[in-house]
């Protein structure tokens, strides 16, 4: 039963991969989150030299503003993360992409093929992909040479996203249920009449399958693309951007979001009780419903749905 996703929604997750909920955030939280892109990405270009014109992602970027971290467990879009892959959960990765506009001489490539002079000055991330497709992921044995529902991410505008050629995020709906090797096939190219450029104001969300196949389009606005990925899967997978989070992070979090950030509740053995004869990892079959209070807090939402 949904806690949170309507039916319009549930659809469009199955069958587009992914729905768009627009002006999602607050003014008030997308300014926030904004200024924090603006600070975090200042104190890296100070710390390490970079010119401000340098486009860069941060990735585990929720240990480096609150505003961030608050995204974890964002209460308006905690009940459409369960409703869209389960409670037990955590993050896999969470990043900030800081893309100024191109220089005015650069000639951006095709949408998504990577062939232009911004993927040769490193504009990372334009080609078309899927997520977790590489050969050192997923692209092994497979019944059909599909992949699997392994994650959703979150994806926030933090900046006004509604013109063509800004920086937007493409999606090609329904493509998860396609193989990459299919995409392969095609030269990276997905036709137009397959594809969606998102143009969305600042503050919007979309909620999608990261087996959608995606490419970041050319940034030939005036305007800098600052925009936030929040990637949630299974907890008996492992993160990509930490291996446990700072314990000083995990001491003042909540137990939700202590779950969240891949900690188990305080004092938990990761191995289980009988972690000496009878090793157990705890994120296969957790037995202490403390370490993953997301269940009993979807449940209980699951109950003031019903009561209504
Ligand atoms: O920056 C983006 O919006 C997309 C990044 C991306 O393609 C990825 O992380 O796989």
């Amino acid at each position: 039963m949904a806690i949170g996703m309507t039916e319009a929604q549930r659809v469009a997750f199955e069958t587009d991969g992914f729905f768009i909920l627009e002006d999602f955030l607050t003014a008030a939280e997308t300014q926030r989150l904004s200024d924090a892109a603006d600070e975090v990405v200042g104190r890296i270009q100070a710390e390490k030299g970079l010119a401000p014109e340098t486009h860069f992602q941060v990735r585990n970027a929720l240990a480096q503003h609150e505003a961030f971290l608050d995204l974890v467990d964002h209460p308006r879009m905690l009940p459409l993360v369960v409703d869209a892959i389960g409670w037990n959960i955590q993050i896999r990765t969470s990043h900030l992409d800081y893309r100024p506009p191109y220089p005015e001489t650069m000639v951006a490539g095709d949408v998504g093929v990577g062939d232009g002079e911004d993927q040769e000055a490193g504009y990372r991330n334009v080609s078309w992909h899927p997520d977790l497709a590489s050969p050192h992921i997923f692209e092994g044995p497979s019944l059909d040479g599909r992949l699997p529902f392994m994650e959703i991410k979150v994806f926030y505008t933090l900046f006004d996203m509604t013109e063509s050629n800004c920086g937007n995020l493409w999606l090609a709906p329904g493509s998860f249920k396609r193989t990459p090797q299919e995409l392969k096939d095609m030269g990276r190219k997905v036709p137009e009449e397959e594809s969606l450029e998102l143009k969305l104001p600042a503050g919007s969300a979309v909620l999608w399958r990261t087996a959608t196949w995606h490419c970041v389009g050319p940034n030939t606005s005036n305007k800098t693309r600052k925009i936030f990925h929040m990637g949630y899967h299974w907890r008996w997978l492992r993160p990509t951007d930490y291996i446990e989070q700072d314990p000083e992070l995990i001491e003042r979090s909540s137990p939700i979001r202590r779950q969240l950030l891949g900690a188990m509740a305080t004092g938990g053995d990761p191995l289980g009780a009988e972690s000496d004869v009878a090793p157990s990892s705890q994120y296969w079959q957790p037995k202490n419903p403390e370490d993953v209070p997301l269940r009993a807090w979807a449940e209980a939402q699951g109950k003031i749905q019903t009561a209504k």
